[in-house]
C-alpha cells in the first residue's frame, strides 16, 4: 500500500516509479480508502499495541493505493526497497527515507512474508482484479 500520507504529499507517481524501476511487476492495483473496519482487520495483529488507535485513524484518513507486486524474492526485495519501519532508521535512497516523515506515517506498507502477502492480496483484490 501507498499510505494516506504519501498520497496527500503527492508521491504516488514517484513511489510507483521506484517500484517498477526496481523490477517489480504490478499484477493488481487500485485507488481506494479503507474504512475503520477494514483497517482494524488489516492490522489485527497490532490490536493490543499502544499505537493501534492512531494507526487505524491514520490509515483511514484518506485514500491509499493498494497493489500486488510480483518479482523473484519479492517480499525481501520490497522490504529492502522501502527501508526500515522508522524512516529515521531507513537506509539512504529507500522509499521511507525519501518520502516518509515518522514511524507512524511511513508512506508505504509491504507484506512481511509470502503467506501474509497472499492474505493481504486477497484482502484488497478479487481474483478477477489480478492480472
Ligand atoms: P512494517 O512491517 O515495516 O510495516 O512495520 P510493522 O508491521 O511493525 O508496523 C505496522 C505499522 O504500525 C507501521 F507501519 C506504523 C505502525 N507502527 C507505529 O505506529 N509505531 C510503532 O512503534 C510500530 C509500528
Amino acid at each position: 500500500m501507498i499510505k494516506p500520507d504519501a498520497v496527500e504529499n503527492g508521491y504516488i507517481g514517484a513511489i510507483l516509479d521506484k517500484i517498477t524501476a526496481a523490477g517489480f511487476r504490478i499484477v493488481a492495483m487500485k485507488y481506494t480508502q479503507l474504512s475503520t473496519r477494514d483497517a482494524e482487520i488489516f492490522y489485527a495483529i497490532h490490536k493490543e499495541r499502544p499505537f493501534f488507535g492512531e494507526l487505524v485513524e491514520f490509515m483511514t484518513r484518506g485514500p491509499i493505493v493498494a497493489a500486488i507486486l510480483e518479482k523473484d524474492n519479492a517480499v525481501d526485495d520490497f522490504r529492502a526497497l522501502i527501508g526500515a519501519t522508522n524512516p529515521e532508521e531507513a537506509a539512504e535512497g529507500t522509499i521511507r527515507k525519501l518520502y516518509a516523515a515518522s514511524i507512524g506515517e511511513n508512506a508505504v506498507h509491504g507484506s512481511d512474508s509470502d503467506e501474509n502477502a497472499a492474505i493481504e492480496g486477497a484482502f484488497h483484490f478479487s481474483g478477477r482484479e489480478i492480472y
